[in-house]
């Protein structure tokens, strides 16, 4: 329960109206935002949950005429035209505009909460079959997800099929030019280095992609005696020690844009080109999204000639922290397991394994976007935790 209003004034010619709260604090908005937010049916579609006012009609040098504390709940303001809006307490309350508010509103809906590791890594573990019934478990496993970036599901069935079940549990899959789903085997003409038994060494998928998958599902069928482990690595932390080690590579890396490209044939027949850069930075120079996958990097690298070396160099830097037994932590999935990981976070890689007449190993991954599995996590954490 939100406090009550104690007081209301308007302040600031009209410009800002300050409400005191029960407890002694209190908040100022700006009338401009006021008015552009009025909660009536005329200013607002409650059935959509959006704006109704069109910007032309919002004039952004209004001022209060009147305002007034309806009861403890609700205030009510009176605007020159005589339009009437009312705010309640609570609504006002979560949009308060002093930094510490702002704060934990963001973080309310971003869950913007890292865990780092490294070799350390506790890989978190739940059963397929809770996060599929149990809205507490999926609840858990798309926290864990976001914090940690990297949660396995174990027990599912050893066939394909399950991941599009996943997909329903989220809301959908991202498709893409290899297919609703994909089948990670050795493959005749490979159309990627993923269908080889060659090893990979740690990337992130698709970062030719404009807006490369958000998160990555694997789905273990089948697995072979000799080699196929896995890798993981986590790159927001290895970028942090980068940018604390070598703040030129640092630099670089979060600055050049790459050539990427993928051209073949699959879903349909495809040409994709891209530039991105390795480590892609937020306005205060943390890592947000690594974009790295040295099998799709182009030949094609459109920077000048003296630039080349320095970025190999930078790279080098960053590549060795990866592969570094400090922080990369090995596993091997097991038929019935499926990871699932943050693909803009996280970097994976698998060793070689020996191929045979028949498929000895076999796994089918999906993509989803960030938008859509954080959609889910927010409608259950409502759900579980019974909030608006
Ligand atoms: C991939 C990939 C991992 C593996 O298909 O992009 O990283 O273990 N596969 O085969
Ligand atoms: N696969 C596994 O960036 C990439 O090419 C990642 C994508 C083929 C769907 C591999
Ligand atoms: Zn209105
Ligand atoms: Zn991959």
């Amino acid at each position: 329960m939100s406090p009550g209003i104690q007081k209301v004034e308007a302040l600031d010619a009209g410009h800002f109206v300050r409400v005191e709260w029960e407890d002694g604090s209190e908040s100022r908005y700006p009338c401009v935002w006021l008015r552009d937010n009025c909660q009536c049916p005329q200013c607002f579609l409650q059935s959509a949950r959006a704006r109704r006012l069109v910007f032309e009609d919002l004039d952004v040098n209004i001022v209060v005429k009147e305002v007034a504390l309806a009861d403890r709940k609700k205030i009510s303001i009176t605007w020159p035209d005589e339009h009437a809006s009312e705010y309640e307490a609570e609504w006002l309350k979560k949009r308060c505009f002093s930094e510490e508010a702002r704060a934990e509103m963001q973080e309310d809906l971003f869950l913007p909460e890292r865990q780092y590791w490294g070799s350390d890594l506790q890989l978190p573990e739940i059963p397929f079959e809770e996060i599929m019934y149990n809205d507490e478990s999926a609840y858990k496993w798309l926290c864990t997800l976001k914090k940690v970036g990297i949660v396995l599901l174990t027990g599912a069935a050893t066939r394909q099929g399950e991941l599009v079940k996943l997909g329903h549990r989220i809301g959908f899959l991202r498709l893409t030019f290899y297919g609703p789903t994909w089948q990670v085997q050795d493959k005749a003409d490979a159309n990627n280095v993923a269908y080889t038994t060659g090893k990979l060494c740690f990337h992130t998928d698709y970062p030719v992609l404009q807006h490369p998958p958000g998160v990555q599902l694997l789905h273990c069928i089948k697995q072979t005696a000799t080699g196929g482990e896995s890798e993981v690595v986590d790159g927001f932390h290895v970028s942090n020690k980068l940018k604390k080690q070598n703040p030129q590579a640092y630099q670089i890396l979060s600055s050049t844009a790459v050539d990427y490209t993928d051209v073949g044939v699959d879903y349909c027949d495809f040409a994709v080109q891209c530039k991105q850069k390795i480590i892609d930075v937020d306005s205060r120079g943390q890592a947000v999204r690594i974009n790295y996958n040295n099998a799709t990097r182009d030949t094609v690298f459109d920077i000048a000639a003296e630039k080349v070396r320095p970025f190999y160099a930078a790279l080098k830097e960053f590549d060795d922290l990866l592969n570094s037994a400090e922080h990369k932590f090995t596993y091997k999935l097991k038929p019935g397991d499926i990871v699932t990981f943050d693909n803009w976070r996280v970097l994976h890689g698998r060793q070689s394994y020996q191929s045979g007449s028949e498929v000895t190993r076999h796994l089918e991954g999906a993509y989803a976007d960030w938008d859509v599995v954080m959609s889910r996590l927010r409608l259950l954490r409502k759900r579980v935790l019974n909030r608006d």
